[in-house]
Formats: C-alpha cells, sequence, structure tokens
C-alpha cells in the first residue's frame, strides 16, 4: 500500500484533474476502468458486424461509400480503446482471448438484427445517438487516455448520428411503404436503445464507485432520460411517432420519464441468449482465425526490424 500515492491520487480526483498510466491508482481503480474501457473497445468491433452486413446491399453508390466509412470509423474506434485499456497492464491479446471464449461483455443492442434498410438508418439515430450521449461526459473521465480518446470518437459518432437521420429523414418523406420501413425500424430500436445506458440505478452495482472516481459523471438512468428528451424532439422533425405513450417531461424531477422497460429482455441478451449473440460470437472467432496470418507475419516483420536495429 502506497499512503502517499493514495494521497496523490485522491487530491487529483478531488481537483478534477486526470490520472495518467504512470500514476499510482487503487487496483479497484484500474480494475474498473480496464473493464470499462475493454467491453466498451469489444462493443465498437462487434458492432461493425450489424452495419457491415448491409454493406453490399445498401441501394446507391453514396449510400454504400458512407456506410463504408462509417464501419470503418467503428474499427478505429475499438482500436483507440484496446490502447486505452492497454495503458492499464492488460495486454490486448488478452482482451482480444477473453471476448472471443465468451467470458467479456459487450453493449447488448449489438445482438439485435437488422432486418431492413431503414434500420440501418436507426441505428445511426438511436444507436449512435445514445453512444454520444454516454459518452460525452466520458470526455470529461479522470482517467487520462480514456477521456482523450473519447473526444475524438463522439466527433466521429456526432456524423455517424446525423448520417442515420438523413436516411430516416428520405425514407420518412418517400412512399408511404418506405415510411412505414421508417416507423417499424424507430419501433423495433427504441427500446433496445434505451437499455444501452444500463440497468436501473438501483440496480448498477458499478455507478458509486465509477462516480466517486469521476469515470462516470451521470448515473444510468440521468443519460437515459436526457436521451429520451432529445429523441422526443428530433422525432418531430422526422414527423414519425417514438413507440413510447408515457414519454413525458416530469416538471418536479426536471426529468424525461419513459414507459417501462423489458430489463428481463436485457439480462437475457447479457446472459448470451439475445436474438443474434451466437451469430456475432460466431462471426468474430471466424474473424480471428482468419486473421491470424496477418498477426504472424506482422510480429516476425517486427522481430526482423527490431534484429537489424540491435545489430
Ligand atoms: N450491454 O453497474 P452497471 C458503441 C453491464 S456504443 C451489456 O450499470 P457500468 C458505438 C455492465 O457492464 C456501446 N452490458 O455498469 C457504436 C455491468 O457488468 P460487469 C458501447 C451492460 O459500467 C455505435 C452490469 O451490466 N458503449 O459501441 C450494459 O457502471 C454503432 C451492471 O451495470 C460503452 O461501452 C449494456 N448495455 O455502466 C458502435 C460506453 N449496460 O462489467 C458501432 C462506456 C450495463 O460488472 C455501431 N460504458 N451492462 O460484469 C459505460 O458508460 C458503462 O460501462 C455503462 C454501464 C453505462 C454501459
Amino acid at each position: 500500500h502506497d499512503a502517499a500515492g493514495e494521497k496523490v491520487f485522491n487530491d487529483l480526483i478531488a481537483q478534477d484533474m486526470r490520472i495518467e498510466p504512470r500514476d499510482w491508482m487503487p487496483a479497484d481503480y484500474r480494475k474498473s476502468l480496464t473493464r470499462q474501457i475493454s467491453q466498451h473497445a469489444h462493443s465498437e468491433i462487434i458492432g461493425m458486424q450489424p452495419e457491415a452486413n448491409w454493406i453490399t446491399r445498401a441501394p446507391s453508390l453514396k449510400r454504400k461509400a458512407v456506410l463504408m466509412a462509417k464501419v470503418q470509423d467503428e474499427a478505429g474506434h475499438g482500436l483507440y480503446l484496446y490502447s486505452a485499456a492497454e495503458t492499464l497492464g492488460t495486454p490486448r491479446d488478452q482482451m482480444t482471448e477473453d471476448l472471443i471464449a465468451g467470458k467479456a461483455r459487450y453493449s447488448s443492442i449489438f445482438n439485435y438484427p437488422v432486418l431492413t434498410w431503414a434500420d440501418i438508418g436507426a441505428i445511426g439515430w438511436l444507436v449512435d445517438g445514445a453512444a454520444i450521449c454516454n459518452q460525452v461526459p466520458l470526455c470529461r473521465a479522470s482517467y487520462g487516455p480514456y477521456g482523450r480518446a473519447m473526444v475524438r470518437i463522439c466527433k466521429e459518432e456526432s456524423f455517424h448520428q446525423r448520417q442515420g437521420f438523413e436516411i430516416l429523414l428520405e425514407l420518412a418523406n418517400g412512399t408511404p411503404e418506405q415510411r412505414a420501413m421508417a416507423q417499424d425500424a424507430v419501433n423495433r430500436w427504441y427500446a433496445p436503445s434505451l437499455m444501452m445506458f444500463g440497468p436501473p440505478d438501483e440496480d448498477s452495482p458499478n455507478s458509486q464507485k465509477s462516480m466517486e472516481w469521476k469515470i462516470k459523471r451521470f448515473s444510468n438512468d440521468e443519460l437515459r432520460s436526457r436521451f429520451v428528451g432529445m429523441m422526443v424532439e428530433q422525432i418531430k422533425v422526422l414527423g414519425l411517432d417514438l413507440p413510447d405513450k408515457d414519454v413525458r417531461f416530469d416538471e418536479e424531477s426536471g426529468r424525461w420519464e419513459h414507459g417501462p422497460l423489458d430489463w428481463n429482455e436485457f439480462k437475457e441478451v447479457l446472459a448470451g441468449r439475445g436474438p443474434c449473440n451466437a451469430q456475432r460470437m460466431e462471426r468474430r472467432r471466424e474473424a480471428h482465425e482468419d486473421g491470424a496470418w496477418v498477426r504472424d507475419a506482422a510480429s516476425a516483420y517486427a522481430a526482423r526490424q527490431a534484429a537489424k536495429h540491435t545489430t
């Protein structure tokens, strides 16, 4: 135990300053951050799949190029986040092994099927929208490498959200069939996107410590409520409806309220029994195996370069 280190750590947190990789930090802080950042990285990587499946079916060359760029951005986000997590001491290979062995979590949202082109719009609008709402406060997370990674990620997510909104806007102003397709996609993605914020506050075991350590700045329910408030305004521009008759602003608490969510469904998805969990994991394992030769070649090249420089 390092009493002096602990004092410096506590002072930095109290002054809203940043903890950097070489600073002393409590073991639980390191563990919880590694947990959150690696889960976040896995989500970005698994999150490429639902949309990548639609690249070949995008309705025009322009849509295809935009969607490809978005999916590539998610890969980039995964990579910055693995790098940020590595600064806490766990090697990336280990994190990947945990993911493909089914031991690591990734966001529940990526276990739902993408049925129509309108779903690509709903994912950009609702899923990236929820991601931004959750991640903007993370730009101020007390751990330097995580907060800094979030700044760039949030800028890119904002572009993603607009592209999703624009897809929905075009469909909503299209033929009656297109409009119905847009509404159906919003209906199916709304509740899962609210669940991205995590369990209700009274059922969120990590929140208290994370807030004390200034990793999280707002609770799961606070952010969920803020997100509902944003969507209520934006859906008016789309001319569609949120599939939730209980949405209202509560003057007393100053918060947006929404209808009940099916937390049993959330638990099932987290337990690996969501609609697409098995498929996502299988595809991730295949991609890892298919990429083995690239990793081998890159390490052989790095070893040869290192040998050249030492002789
Ligand atoms: N899915 O005690 P809490 C994206 C777990 S956005 C799965 O409240 P915490 C962009 C939680 O890990 C998606 N598991 O936990 C994109 C914990 O389990 P553990 C990624 C969930 O950490 C868009 C347990 O439940 N974003 O990828 C979920 O304080 C489009 C108890 O929960 C982030 O990861 C869930 N939804 O709060 C990419 C943001 N919610 O670890 C491609 C960073 C909770 O004890 C395409 N993360 N769990 O075994 C966070 O802000 C937090 O970790 C929360 C959860 C808010 C997700």
